[in-house]
């Protein structure tokens, strides 16, 4: 019997020597040939039930060396196979170090902030003081300071978010000059920027959405200081070409109002879809402060006057840049982002 074991050896030896120990594969199927469930070893060992008892002990331990020896040299072709495996990967996955990179992308501001940005700078170097105000304001500074009663009509015109019983989201930026009225004298000109909220949700509203409004107090400030700034601000936005219009209209806090239309962005005024034909478009509101809201704040309406305007800032975006849908605004869309 040990004669089958010596020559299961030799040719276990003789096998290997031939195996191609790059090929993992190869050196696994020999070790299913001698070690697995009916591999050759395995066989030995079974025949061992078929010795004489008192031959068994020599015999098994003659196998099991057998075993151990074909384990360990397919352990070490195991390894080289590996080894030769990861040389392999290594180089075909040569990485060119001095080749160009991918390059990192860069990001760009906002096209809302870039506009608030413009504006500001604009009215700061005019000497308007900047107040963004609060976002959450009380009955008084959103509408009841601002001339409009409780039961005027203009509340139900602005669909409000009532946070509790006379607290609102405000609904424009208003309230930031009441409270800017209450805590400084006249004269003084200011603007007042940031984030408004009505209940409104389609292609050119949306319930949040950035305004900026302004206002200038002193004596004898007429219509004609409102007209010059604004025009000058239309000319700053739109470029030196683009008219402006004025017509009447109404604001509860304004006397006499007036809704300002700048000449199409598009066509140059000379009608076309986006203007409807009429070569107009609408930008803001504006008026004349009216004596009610001073007698509010505490503002001798004999003494002084002002003018006030407001306007969106998403609607001049949507109008520079041609953006059809004001959610895109505020959706993080980096494809619509990165056009900017
Ligand atoms: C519009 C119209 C406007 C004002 C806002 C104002 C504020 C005070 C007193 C008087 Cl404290 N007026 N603000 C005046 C006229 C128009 O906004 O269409 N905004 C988008």
């Amino acid at each position: 019997m040990s004669e089958n074991i010596n020559s299961l050896k030799s040719t276990f030896e003789n096998e290997l020597s031939l195996v191609d120990l790059t090929n993992k594969e190869a050196v696994d199927n020999l070790r299913v040939k001698y070690l697995g469930k009916k591999g050759l070893v395995t066989d030995l060992l079974k025949q061992m039930g078929t010795l004489p008892a008192e031959e068994r002990p020599a015999y098994g331990k003659l196998v099991n060396e057998l075993k151990a020896f074909v384990a360990e040299k397919i352990e070490q072709a195991i390894t080289t196979a590996q080894e030769a495996e990861l040389n392999k990967k290594l180089s075909e996955g040569y990485v060119d170090v001095s080749l160009p990179g991918n390059g990192i992308p860069v990001g760009s501001t906002h096209p809302l902030y870039d506009i608030r940005e413009e504006i500001i700078d604009f009215f700061a170097q005019m000497g308007f003081e900047v107040d963004f105000g609060r976002d959450i304001e009380t009955d008084w500074y959103n509408f009841e300071a601002l001339n409009t009663p409780p039961d005027h009509p203009s509340r139900d015109m602005q669909d409000t978010f009532y946070m509790d019983e006379g607290v609102v989201l405000r609904s424009h930026t208003s309230g930031t000059q009441i409270h800017y009225m209450e805590t400084h004298k006249p004269p003084f000109r200011m603007i007042a920027p940031g984030h408004v909220f009505r209940v409104d949700n389609d292609a050119t509203h949306a319930p949040m959405f950035q305004q900026c409004e302004g206002l200038v107090v002193d004596e004898n400030i007429s219509f004609a200081h409102l007209k010059g700034v604004l025009q000058l601000f239309m000319k700053k936005l739109f470029g030196e070409n683009v008219k402006t219009r004025f017509r009447p209209s109404f604001f509860p806090f304004t006397e006499p109002s007036a809704e300002m239309d700048v000449s199409c962005v598009f066509c140059g005024g000379n009608g076309c879809r986006r203007c409807k034909g009429t070569g107009w478009m609408e930008i803001g509101g504006c008026g004349s402060v009216d004596p009610n809201v001073f007698k509010n704040c505490g503002i001798d309406s004999e003494k002084y006057t002002g003018f006030a305007f407001g306007f969106g800032l998403d609607r001049i975006a949507m109008l520079r840049h041609s953006i059809p849908e004001i959610s895109l605004l505020t959706s993080n869309d980096q494809r619509f982002l990165e056009q900017f």
